[in-house]
């Protein structure tokens, strides 16, 4: 044979596997990162994809790892990746599939799984489940691969159901077998897909905009409420420019801080209770009226009829609570590009007495707050302490800050103004306590911006084992744990018995010792003065850091500022 045809010869002798075809299609999609845990049957996948360049950045949890790419789709509009193994894995990592499904951001999750036949059969396979039945309520889209030919469509489908239209959960699902099975290399090759165009642009109707600008100018009292839909559009710019055409006072939703710095002379954070009652009409702009808005109706809304113009993606969103009167259907760069189109140069701006009567209850409510911000209380309270957090993120504008708890939570969003676009993320629409490391962890790699993790004591504890993930691997996440000794306070007694109330924790618990058995930086601070300093520090070293500060036990309140929500008793207590 001639040198070229025996080349040939052999090319079409190469072999190719499951393993490699999937770790191929990966990096042909543009995957850096997976979040995971390893185990039968992904722990050599795992060290393959490692040497093919791909980023595995292995947790102590699966939740954890979930968490972590849920919030990597949200900052980057990337699928997030996680991998687990079969059945308890795969439950592990599940929860965080439904949140990202439910905050509409995209991620897959990938699972190996037992052998079909034994599965169907139910004859007790190891780590049996039929994880794609169980996964199909959770997400917005769930495939299952049986052949190394198809692990290209599979994961191209993954891709597009999540990032397409309202983004969201995928869960992707991989017998073991299928790794090993093997395949004509350049076959594998040509089988791979890759994705174009995953999250295609989708206009609004000309008179979908039109109808809405109709309304929105005969406004008297107009409020824009722009959510964490407008935050992952990164449509910044655009945004910045409606919003300011418009001259309306916005109010963001908890992850949309920051998509306007909130110091700029329309945002109406400060003064939520009035634009929310006061308003005549409301533009919605990537949030829901869910329960974080009171559905759009009630007492929080006032008495003075409204009209809703609502900007989303996701059809089926619109009447979901109340009556739209204007909606508009596409992708919010589209949207506002439409609506700034439209709205041309001669554009009147919202009446100043509407706008002024704003600023006057915005300043008003800043000023009372000041001073309590400024208090060295030692132990601190909740405001002593977030007063040094404030001013840590205003020095260091493109830091991450991460926050969950219940007082911690609620009060750290009301206090820490943020600066730029997608740099708070939190517990999101289900409130979900667990989030913080994971998000701290992939915020950190995905962004390489240092990142601040406010974290309520009872909070952290969700995912607190995963400080030896952040140590391991040296990422610049400083950890603030606001310890009150338990759930909204530390001071509820059981008085029927000697176990401990419910709420409560052990009593002046250390947390920063946890993370000096890692090798990590811990700090004990009593008062705002030593969290300052300590913070300070954490911050300019990039090195990983958990500060325990200490908050008196009695300074929070039952639920935070949602304690209308608990359901009452109506039996008289014996
Ligand atoms: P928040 O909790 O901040 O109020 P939500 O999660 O309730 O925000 O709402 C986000 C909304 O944004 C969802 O209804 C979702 O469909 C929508 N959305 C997400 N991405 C886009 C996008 N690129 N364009 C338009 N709408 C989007
Ligand atoms: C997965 C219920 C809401 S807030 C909270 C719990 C347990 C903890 C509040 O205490 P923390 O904050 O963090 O110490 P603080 O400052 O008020 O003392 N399980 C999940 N999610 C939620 N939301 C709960 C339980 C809850
Ligand atoms: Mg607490």
């Amino acid at each position: 044979m001639a040198e070229a045809a025996v080349k040939k010869h052999e090319a079409e002798q190469e072999l190719t596997d499951g393993f490699h075809l999937l770790i191929d299609a990966l990096k042909l999609n543009g995957v850096k990162t997976i979040y995971g845990v390893p185990g039968i049957p992904i722990t050599d996948f795992g060290r393959m994809a490692q040497a093919e360049g791909i980023r595995v950045i292995s947790f102590r949890h699966e939740q954890n790892a979930g968490y972590a790419a849920s919030i990597a789709g949200f900052l980057t509009k990337q699928p997030g990746i996680c991998l687990t193994v079969s059945a308890p894995g795969f439950l592990n990592g599940l929860t965080a599939l439904a949140h990202a499904t439910t905050n509409c951001f995209p991620m897959i999750l990938m699972s190996g799984s037992s052998e079909r036949e034994i599965v169907d059969l139910q004859q007790g396979d190891y780590e049996e489940m039929d994880q794609l039945a169980v996964a199909k309520t959770m997400c917005k889209a769930a495939y299952r691969v049986l052949h190394a030919q198809d692990i290209g469509i599979g994961l191209a489908r993954a891709i597009r159901a999540a990032v397409s239209g309202r983004p969201g959960g995928v869960y992707l699902d991989l017998p073991a077998k299928l790794f090993s099975q093997v395949m004509n290399a350049s076959a594998g090759e040509k089988s791979l897909v890759k994705v174009i165009d995953a999250a295609p642009a989708q206009i609004p109707a000309p008179e979908a905009v039109k109808r809405a600008l109709n309304v929105l100018k005969g406004a008297k009292k107009p409020l824009i409420i722009l959510g964490k839909g407008a935050a992952y559009a990164q449509a910044d710019d655009a945004i910045k420019a409606f919003v300011e055409k418009t001259g309306a006072p916005f109010l963001p939703m908890s992850m949309a801080k920051g998509l306007l710095s909130d110091l700029h002379p329309q945002c109406a954070g400060a003064a939520r209770s009035t634009v929310l009652k006061d308003s005549d009409v409301v533009v919605m702009l990537g949030a829901r009226l869910n329960w974080l808005l009171s559905h759009g109706k009630g007492k929080a809304w006032g008495d003075a009829p409204k009209k809703f113009i609502q900007i989303d993606i996701e059809p089926k969103e619109m009447d979901s609570n109340v009556e739209i009167a204007a909606p508009v259907v596409g992708d919010i760069g589209s949207c506002v590009a439409a609506f700034l189109n439209a709205m041309g140069d001669k554009w009147t701006p919202a009446p100043s007495d509407w706008v002024n009567a704003v600023k006057t209850k915005k300043d008003d409510n800043i000023a009372k707050m000041a001073p309590r911000l400024m208090n060295n209380n030692s132990p601190m309270d909740y405001h002593g302490a977030l007063g040094v957090l404030r001013q840590v993120i205003k020095e260091r504008p493109d830091a991450i800050l991460v926050n969950e708890g219940a007082n911690t939570l609620d009060l750290a969003r009301g206090v820490i103004d943020m600066y730029k676009p997608r740099k708070r993320i939190d517990v999101g629409t289900w409130g979900i306590m667990g989030i913080g490391m994971g998000y701290s962890i992939a915020a950190a790699i995905e962004t390489g911006k240092p990142v601040l993790a406010v974290e309520g004591d009872s909070a952290f504890g969700f995912s607190g084992m995963e400080i030896e993930t952040i140590c391991r691997y040296n990422l610049p996440v400083c950890v603030v744990i606001f310890n009150n000794d338990g759930i909204y306070r530390g001071t509820d007694v059981n008085t029927a018995g000697s176990d401990p109330a419910t709420t409560v924790f052990v009593k002046g618990a250390r947390y920063d010792k946890m993370i000096e058995a890692f090798g990590g930086t811990g700090i004990n601070a009593t008062s705002p003065d030593e969290l300052r300093r300590a913070v300070n520090e954490a911050m300019d070293s990039g090195k990983p850091t958990l500060i325990n500060a200490v908050i008196d036990p009695a300074a929070g309140s039952e639920s935070g500022r949602i304690g209308n929500l608990n359901p009452q008793s109506v039996v008289k207590k014996k």
